[in-house]
């Protein structure tokens, strides 16, 4: 089906920054081939499909590393300093600054492939969260601090030119998706300064060699302390295709500028003081504190409750000029399978799936609740449903959009690309699904269980778990075929000839509400509330780590742990 509206506006882009976008966004594509491959080990090991050591000569952990790695840090990075440079430059108009850009590009590239070599050599098996006192090989710390300098060196080169746009529309107001990814970038530099501590004050020297033994709860509390704003690093960049995208592509307006502005302020102040929700279970850390995070988490929810009011409000309105009436008779006009507006499924489909890890996010907030359902495989259901759905399905769509429009290619098999995302959602929701049958019965979350819990000769062996496992199976199958045909799409269209001069071309959507809100028009005074919430919400905590006493713990590797230990 064929759109009747013209849904997207055009910016030509200078050839450097062209380049540097399309490098952006296809260089963790390619990685991400292996990332998703990783995420089929995965399921074949926990279904017991796999039952030995490793595969192919693929260590579980070394497997979950890879996939957490590259599809969570390496590809979410990537598109968001992509999808920043490519916001900036279309919404101010202003060239970029093409030197940082290109630094950053090289700080982010070389970053990744130092710290990919011990991961595919084995010598960096410490999973994503790289909790000591699993210990990974130096270059694997190094890596990722290089990444993140040069994600930091895209989001300063930024602001001089949003500087000079400002002088010269003092009157105007800073575009809702400018502000989007300001927001984004802001909450990733708080987030990226306790990880760095941790990695260069502890994990580095410890790594080394230099210190013998590592405090693992100070360790793990820095870690915390960015791992939580970490998840709206990677949910902003979606939101702001939410917000200044969606509603175009339904053919409507935007129903409030107001609470696109107060979602995208309220997550800068409250994305990381709530850090200790994941550590409910740990000791060292009082109750108090850890009912504070649990007070603030609840409170990190508001603005995703105010998004999915103003988003289903959007689409109506979308649908009803387009001709849709009746209490949910709009419904049939949303464009559901139009080759034009085709983004519109990859952004709905996230939409849905979120409604699920929302919920469950809610319920893991809660202080007692998290502790049935802590480290079991419901946290990898809720994370599939939040990260995997309305995250990675944007950003995947994003990519193909940054790639056809700046490449000045059309999409190849755009009959098949409209039903990517549905076909993603169907996986998704079977493989949460049995994830969260699993978690409530106690599955474990991180086990190789082929070895274990699914086999049926170890003593180990828990039949009741089977329902669950068949269904994570089928649906982590159906996500992977799925991922193949995205990337036949992808790299069809990347191969493609040239159709059209490459340019920006982003839906743009108008607003139905536009009422200007004194409190939203700086950003000054929520930075201000920002860094109060984060003293009150951190220093008690640190203090009580201080005061406690522990041993220090020597390195320790599941692939090789006694090699380590020695
Ligand atoms: Fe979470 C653990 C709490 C959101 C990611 N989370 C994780 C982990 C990850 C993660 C990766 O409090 C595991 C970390 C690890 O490795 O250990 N999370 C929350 C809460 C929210 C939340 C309260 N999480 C996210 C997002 C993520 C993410 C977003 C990634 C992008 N999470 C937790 C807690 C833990 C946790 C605890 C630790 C648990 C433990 O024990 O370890 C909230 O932000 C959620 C608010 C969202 C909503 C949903 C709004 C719905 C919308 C859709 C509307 C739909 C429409 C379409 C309009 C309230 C916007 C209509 C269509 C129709 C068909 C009707």
């Amino acid at each position: 089906m064929k759109s009747a509206v013209q849904p997207y506006s055009r910016t030509d882009v200078e050839p450097g920054l062209t380049k540097i976008i399309l490098f952006e966004i296809v260089f963790p594509m390619i990685l991400l081939i292996l990332g998703i491959t990783m995420g089929l080990l995965q399921v074949l090991f926990r279904a017991g499909i796999i039952r030995s050591q490793s595969f192919l000569g693929i260590n579980y952990y070394q497997g979950l590393t890879l996939h957490g790695a590259i599809n969570a840090i390496v590809f979410t990075t990537f598109f968001a300093v992509a999808f920043g440079h490519a916001i900036i430059r279309f919404y101010t108009g202003k060239p970029l600054l093409l030197g940082a850009a290109c630094w950053s590009l090289i700080l982010m590239t070389v970053g990744t492939v130092m710290a990919a070599i011990p991961m595919l050599t084995g010598s960096a098996s410490v999973l994503y969260t790289f909790y000591p006192p699993l210990k990974a090989h130096p270059a694997f710390y190094i890596g990722l601090v290089l990444l993140v300098i040069g994600s930091w060196v895209a989001f300063f080169s930024w602001i001089p030119v949003f500087q000079q746009w400002k002088r010269e529309n003092p009157n105007t107001k800073m575009p809702l998706a400018v502000l989007g990814v300001f927001a984004t970038f802001i909450v990733w530099f708080i987030a990226t300064i306790p990880v760095a501590i941790e990695i260069i004050a502890l994990l580095i020297p410890w790594s080394l060699g230099w210190t013998p033994t590592v405090n693992v709860p100070l360790a793990r509390m820095l870690f915390w302390f960015f791992g939580h704003p970490l998840v709206y690093f990677w949910l902003l960049p979606a939101y702001v295709m939410y917000y200044t995208m969606l509603p175009k592509l339904t053919g409507g307006k935007l129903y409030s500028d107001f609470a696109g502005r107060f979602t995208f302020m309220w997550l800068i102040a409250f994305s990381a003081p709530i850090g200790i929700h994941h550590q409910y279970t740990e000791p060292g850390i009082s109750t108090t504190w850890k009912f504070v995070h649990a007070f603030f988490t609840m409170l990190v929810a508001i603005p995703s409750l105010v998004t999915a009011f103003t988003l289903a409000a959007s689409m109506e309105h979308g649908a009803r000029k387009s001709g849709g009436t009746g209490l949910f008779g709009w419904w049939k006009k949303l464009p559901w399978l139009d080759t034009d507006r085709w983004l519109f499924g990859y952004l709905f489909c996230g939409l849905f799936i979120f409604i699920f890890g929302g919920i469950t996010g809610i319920i893991n907030a809660s202080y007692s609740l998290d502790n049935v359902v802590h480290n079991t495989a419901w946290m990898p259901a809720h994370f599939h449903q939040t990260v995997a759905g309305p995250v990675f399905l944007a950003f995947i769509g994003g990519s193909l959009l940054l790639l056809s429009t700046l490449g000045g290619k059309e999409i190849a098999l755009k009959r098949l690309n409209v039903w990517i995302p549905y076909l993603w959602t169907i996986g998704i929701m079977v493989f949460s699904t049995g994830l969260f049958i699993g978690g409530i019965a106690g599955e474990p979350r991180r086990t190789n269980m082929g070895l274990s819990y699914t086999n049926p000769a170890s003593p180990l062996y828990q039949p009741s778990w089977n329902v669950a496992r068949v269904a994570g199976t089928i649906g982590g199958v159906i996500m992977f075929l799925t991922m193949l045909l995205y990337f036949v799409i992808f790299f069809g269209t990347l191969l493609r000839k040239k159709t059209s001069e490459g340019a920006l071309e982003f839906p743009v959507t108008t607003v139905y509400h536009d009422e200007d809100v004194v409190a939203l028009q700086s950003l000054r005074p929520w930075l201000v509330a920002t860094v109060i919430l984060l003293i009150v919400a951190y220093t008690m905590p640190f203090v009580e780590l201080a005061k406690a006493r522990y041993e220090g713990a020597p390195r320790y590797s599941p692939a090789s742990p006694v090699a380590l230990r020695k």
